[in-house]
């Protein structure tokens, strides 16, 4: 049993073989079949931003939104528990997602109920950059990890949850062209996460350092993404704490929620870092229609490029 964040030395294998074999005996649902991916760019001031809009009418066996007594995470199936013992107590285990639309699509879990509204701690923090460390090995895939946290993040279960999914081939989401044209980040006083100014949406990114760090480092990074997002929220009178947050081995990306949804059109973390899942056709010609950096601006806050911390923020 291991209670630090180092993974099984076979964790990569059983990764692929314990999914196949739960597809093969109906314990995951897969979604993705049908899905009809398109790769699409929008001009803003002068940059592309490059989005992915996704069709599946399909989207069949989902549960209805979780509650604390309807829990999927309090006992997971034992053909979907990847990892029992991870995080500094051995707080956490890894499951599949029973309902994915992209293979291999994972959760991080907390064993006891923590509410999604919570902060990371250090200990998941470090246990999703092991996690992205080790996956981020296998063949060419890119691996992200996300958490939906607050009301209006896109989140449908409460009990605490992170999400590991691999990016579309090709596809290069604006945080990373942010994070590559950048020096990594140095959490101080002084230094502003980076903010795209051609984005009309509040988003704050971190450049994460090659060298190696520790949890508190990390930590740190994500204090710092917190803080501005707390601003923004309590410069537009938020009456909750919602936010998306992305990481990869590279960089993190934060971004400030005022509503859940577009429309009929719900965004989640995904959704905020330009995967866009519509789940019928009306909505795929809505997004068309109004534009993605539409649904974005009106499921975010306005952009504070530009502005400086001071006494009264965070
Ligand atoms: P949440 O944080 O609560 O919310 P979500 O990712 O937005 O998923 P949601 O359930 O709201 O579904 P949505 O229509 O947005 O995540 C809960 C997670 O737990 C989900 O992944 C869910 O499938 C999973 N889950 C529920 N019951 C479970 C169980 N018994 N055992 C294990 N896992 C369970 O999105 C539908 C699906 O598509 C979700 O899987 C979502 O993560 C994924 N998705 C959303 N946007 C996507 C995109 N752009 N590209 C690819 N996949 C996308």
């Amino acid at each position: 049993m291991s209670t630090d964040y180092s993974l099984p030395s076979d964790f990569n294998e059983t990764l692929v073989s314990k999914y196949d074999e739960a597809i093969a005996n109906g314990h995951i649902n897969f979604n993705g079949e049908l899905a009809v991916n398109e790769k699409i760019q929008e001009l803003a001031e002068g940059t592309n931003i490059n989005f992915q809009l996704t069709l599946l009418e399909s989207l069949v066996h989902r549960p209805e939104k979780g509650d604390k007594e309807l829990d999927p995470f309090a006992n997971p199936e034992p053909e979907l528990t990847i990892v029992d013992h991870l995080g500094k107590k051995d707080e956490l285990k890894l499951v599949y997602n029973k309902f994915p639309v992209v293979p291999y699509h994972f959760l991080l879990i907390t064993k006891d109920y923590v509410s999604q509204n919570t902060p990371l701690s250090a200990s998941e923090l470090m246990s999703m950059y092991t996690i992205l460390k080790n996956v981020q090995t296998q063949n060419d895939d890119e691996w992200f990890s996300f958490y939906n946290c607050g009301p209006e993040s896109g989140a449908s279960q409460p009990h605490k949850h992170v999400q590991f999914m691999t990016l579309p081939k090709g596809f290069i989401p604006f945080p990373q062209l942010i994070a590559m044209k950048s020096e990594p980040f140095l959490p101080n006083d002084k230094t502003e996460p980076l903010q795209d100014g051609a984005l009309p949406f509040a988003h704050f990114v971190a450049r994460l350092p090659d060298s190696d760090f520790d949890e508190d480092d990390l930590s740190l990074f994500f204090a710092s993404l917190l803080q501005r997002t707390l601003t923004t929220l309590r410069e537009h009178d938020a009456t909750h704490i919602s936010y998306n947050f992305i990481m990869t081995t590279k960089y993190m990306l934060m971004v400030p929620r005022s509503k859940a949804s577009y429309k009929n059109l719900g965004i989640n973390s995904c959704g905020a870092m330009g995967l866009i899942l519509c789940k019928n056709n009306d909505l795929l010609q809505m997004v068309k229609e109004d534009s993605v950096l539409t649904v974005l601006t009106d499921v975010c806050f306005p952009s504070s490029a530009g502005q400086k911390s001071d006494e009264y923020s965070y």
